[in-house]
């Protein structure tokens, strides 16, 4: 393939459109990051008064969202700063994106139409105010659709079996769900949608123009898509929502092109015409391309919004917890993963609460204690959890003659509150002790060769550290934090080369023998230290998930 190579001097931008911002990468055709902007939600656009990116709507319960215009407006925005610094749009020969997975948008009939002819002369957010049937859309931090998750997975014969079928049992933030409380709540709404979107292909709506497909690898995401075939599963789409197929429209692997750039971009922000828009992803899927993620045994950890484990597998083993995807770059395995709502915004609570709301405070804290924390475990939702489904609490308990020593003789004790050391250090090892546990559980490797941690929390060598004991392995990091915006600069370059050959190119053809002069290059964080802790810490996991099981047992769901 010696005649196929990026254009020298071309460039391939990648976004990210997140819970809490939307962040571009500019990558050049060496790999090389050259450019990165982002748009805090809360306070770049703080006339949608969200708080974290969302809105928490305390009048129906779990019900967590956002608007959609918002969405919108982020990328007016985000353009304009890079026009305004001479961004050289007219080198980009290809452009991108990650979306957070799950949330859904819902385009009111006739949208296609402002689509199809947007005016460069005036915003994008003016122009599609009233596009969406659904102001807000519901996001993956959402938990209000319990009761759609019981009828779907019961009407396909059981958890299992839709797991067997879309890669996981059914969750209340994954998109099929959300479009039945729509259709069940608000049916005249439904029937009044033309297309439904996933954040990933929306935003690849308003670079293309029209409406793009669902990439293969985020429709996992929906509770829809029967994982084997690549296709809509008829049985979950009838006990979905009727007429629903014809609303999500088709599925396009991730390397595929969604179009070519539309003239809106061209005339008004001077992309070239040839500029072709590739299939956006999630935002887990992206990042497991952009941390060149292609050995089964390594395991990525992903510290933002949400706190998801994540690696590949060549063997389709879906389960009662975790999830199976599509590869996005390679279609010959799959992607495993396990998701925590309760992540950097419950590490936030509780610096605030202990840490006088500063990481130095917090770090020094972690610094400051004791590995296994005296037997000290503490259980932190600030949000109803996922992983293990429970519900907002916090419970701490203290185990009595803990020595690291079998666990059979040691009980647990349960307390209201621990000194701010203790708490600040109980809430990252159970976060991470429970990461280990249920990865274990889910059949990921352990230890795992290596971890390569990413997410705005990675920055923090003090949470590395400690994930590096918990789990008994090194951990990497990459050369900036943001791994779903490079990777979807990654896969703009990926899908460019797909396209120009016509057929799919292994990515790794992009940096083969030169990825340390890339930045996707990995580095060496924090070495392995002593195996005893590790296996000091299995113990207490051990002890960690017997407690949590008695909490599920009592308290399970929401
Ligand atoms: P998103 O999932 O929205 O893309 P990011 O990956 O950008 O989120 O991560 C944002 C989070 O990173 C913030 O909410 C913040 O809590 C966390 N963070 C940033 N710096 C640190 C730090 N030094 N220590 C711990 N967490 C941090
Ligand atoms: C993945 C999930 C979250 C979102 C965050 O299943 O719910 O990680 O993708 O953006």
């Amino acid at each position: 393939m010696a005649e196929l190579s990026l254009p020298p001097d071309s460039l391939f931008l990648g976004f990210d459109s997140s819970t809490q911002s939307l962040k571009a990468t500019v990558l050049d055709s060496d790999l090389n990051i050259v450019r990165t902007e982002l748009i805090h939600f809360d306070s770049d656009l703080a006339h949608y008064k969200t708080k974290d990116g969302v809105y928490r709507d305390t009048s129906i319960k779990g019900r967590i969202v956002s608007p959609t215009l918002m969405w919108v407006e982020a990328l007016d925005l985000i353009l304009q700063k890079l026009s305004d610094s001479n961004f050289d749009f007219k080198k980009v020969i290809a452009v991108s994106g990650s979306g957070q997975q799950h949330g859904s948008v819902y385009w009111q009939k006739g949208s296609s139409e402002i689509l199809r002819s947007l005016d460069s002369k005036r915003c994008l957010k003016e122009q599609l105010e009233n596009a969406f049937s659904v102001k807000e859309s519901p996001i993956w931090m959402d938990s209000s659709s319990t009761k759609e998750c019981k009828e779907i997975e019961n009407a396909v014969g059981g958890a299992m079996e839709l797991s067997e079928i879309t890669g996981s049992r059914a969750y209340e933030r994954f998109t099929g769900p959300q479009i039945r409380k729509l259709f069940i709540e608000k049916e005249h709404v439904y029937k009044s949608t033309e297309r439904i979107s996933l954040v990933s292909s929306f935003m690849a709506s308003l670079f293309i123009g029209d409406y793009a497909l669902i990439d293969e690898t985020d429709a996992a995401g929906m509770n829809l898509m029967d994982i084997k075939k690549r296709s809509w599963s008829n049985s979950v789409l009838e006990a979905t929502a009727p007429g629903l197929e014809e609303k999500l429209g088709k599925l396009a692997p991730a390397y595929a092109t969604a179009g070519s750039i539309s003239q809106y971009f061209v005339l008004r922000y001077g992309f070239q015409n040839k500029c072709v828009v590739v299939q956006w992803s999630g935002d887990n899927p992206n990042s497991l391309a952009g941390l060149t993620l292609t050995t089964p045994g390594d395991l990525a950890i992903s510290l933002g919004t949400s706190d998801t484990v994540f690696g590949i597998t060549k063997e389709y083993q879906p389960s009662l917890e975790g999830h199976v995807l599509p590869n996005p770059v390679d279609p010959e395995s799959y992607m495993v993963m396990l998701v925590y709502k309760n992540a950097s915004l419950t590490r936030e609570e509780i610096r605030d609460h202990c840490a006088q709301g500063s990481w130095d405070v917090f770090n020094k804290y972690l610094l400051e204690t004791q590995p296994l924390n005296n037997g000290k475990l503490g259980y932190y939702y600030t949000e109803n959890e996922i992983l293990p489904p429970l519900p907002v609490g916090s419970h701490r308990y203290i185990l009595e003659n803990f020595s690291g020593e079998p666990l059979e003789s040691v009980k647990e004790q349960e307390v209201n509150e621990f000194d701010p050391p203790s708490e600040v250090r109980a809430l990252i090892e159970g976060q991470f002790l429970s990461k280990r546990a249920h990865s274990e559980r889910f059949g990921m490797s352990s230890p795992p060769i290596r971890i390569i941690a990413t997410g705005g929390a990675s920055a923090n060598e003090n949470i590395l550290s400690l994930i590096s004991a918990i789990f008994g392995c090194d951990v990497y990091t990459v050369q900036r934090p943001d791994s779903a915006s490079l990777g979807a600069a990654l896969r703009a370059a990926h899908g460019w080369l797909c396209n120009k050959k016509g057929s799919f190119v292994p990515i790794s053809y992009l940096y083969e023998g030169r990825l340390e002069k890339t930045s996707l290059n990995c580095k060496l964080k924090v070495k392995a230290g002593d195996a005893n802790i590790a296996s000091t810490y299995g113990l207490l996991m051990k002890k960690r998930m017997e407690i949590e099981k008695k909490l599920v047992e009592k308290l399970g769901h929401f």
